[in-house]
């Protein structure tokens, strides 16, 4: 049954049952807007006078990000980070392509591209071959790469906030994973801002209450061209396996996993939930090479990867 948007009757492109409201494809677009917006300043995100660096990696939700930042007129950039993920479909190549488009689009903002193979000599797919850390696990080496250059990038060019496309159903899987495994530490860390610590800037998520299908309806209606490939390596992720039973559970009852990550929140502010612990007093010192804190004796893990 096709719906109408509730502000204007024409026919609606998306109909958001969490919400009970169906938009269409001119009030949807203009409602994530608004809404990020909203998120941005109830969680204390960032202000007009920060110099946010949004990390996009051309799929929908980091491209839709800096595409709302935008319009709303902040001082967003944007970093690519050229991985060297072939794998027969030229993934690294795709993706840094439709970032290039999307940025020669939008003059007003800047786009940083740091490619890891001309910088350090090797990709992420050589460096796992490579490394105790990588055997069989991609995803670990390339994680510590991308939190790395994204701090390095932002301190050295004056970013004070790192912004990231990741949404409900990305930061829900990780809470759900979290809580099975009671990893309590993980849980402690997991928050839509990070606030800045020495050497490190803050980090936020101003996506991370709407769905899946809300950022991939938005770059359909706005035009923006991202990548459908998933990375090569996120095959067999456990995270697309929570994903699945997350969607069962929001099938029964929609609003089931906005639900469940506002109540962890809420549990963390009223209640205190992991948010007690003791602070870990680590020893953190600058790496000797790339002076990035650390907590390991010599150099830190991203530069033991090229030793
Ligand atoms: S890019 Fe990198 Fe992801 Fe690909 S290798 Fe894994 S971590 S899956 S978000
Ligand atoms: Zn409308
Ligand atoms: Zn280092």
């Amino acid at each position: 049954m096709p719906r109408k948007c509730r502000k204007c009757g024409q026919p609606a492109v998306i109909n958001m049952r969490q919400h009970k409201l169906a938009l269409c494809k001119n009030h949807f677009p203009a409602w994530i807007v608004e809404q990020t917006e909203r998120f941005i300043k109830k969680y204390k995100m960032f202000t007009y006078d920060d110099r946010i660096l949004v990390a996009v990696s051309g799929g929908k939700d980091s491209l839709a990000l800096w595409d709302v930042l935008i319009q709303l007129g902040y001082q967003a950039d944007g970093l690519y980070l050229g991985l060297g993920i072939d794998e027969g479909i030229g993934y690294s190549a795709e993706s840094r392509a439709m970032v290039e488009d999307f940025a020669a689009k939008h003059p007003q903002a800047r786009l940083h591209i740091i490619d890891i193979v001309q910088t350090y000599g090797q990709g992420i797919p050589e460096v796992a071959r490579r490394t105790r850390r990588g055997k069989g696990k991609p995803c670990s080496v390339c994680g510590l790469v991308k939190r790395h250059e994204m701090n390095r990038v932002a301190r050295e060019l004056g970013y004070n906030v790192l912004a990231t496309g990741h949404n409900l159903d990305d930061e829900v899987a990780v809470l759900f994973q979290n809580t099975l495994n009671w990893q309590v530490e993980y849980l402690a860390r997991q928050h839509p801002v990070l606030p800045e610590t020495p050497g490190f800037a803050r980090k936020v998520k101003p996506f991370f209450r709407f769905y899946e299908r809300e950022t991939a309806t938005y770059a359909l209606v706005r035009g923006i061209d991202y990548i459908y490939e998933e990375c090569p390596f996120s095959v067999g992720a456990t995270t697309i396996y929570y994903k699945e039973l997350l969607n069962q559970m929001e099938a029964d009852k929609p609003g089931a996993k906005l639900h469940f990550y506002l109540s962890f929140l809420r549990a963390r502010e009223k209640e205190g939930l992991f948010t007690q612990r003791q602070e870990e007093k680590l020893d953190l010192h600058p790496c000797p090479k790339c002076g990035q804190p650390t907590t390991a004796p010599g150099l830190c893990a991203f530069c033991r990867l090229w030793e």
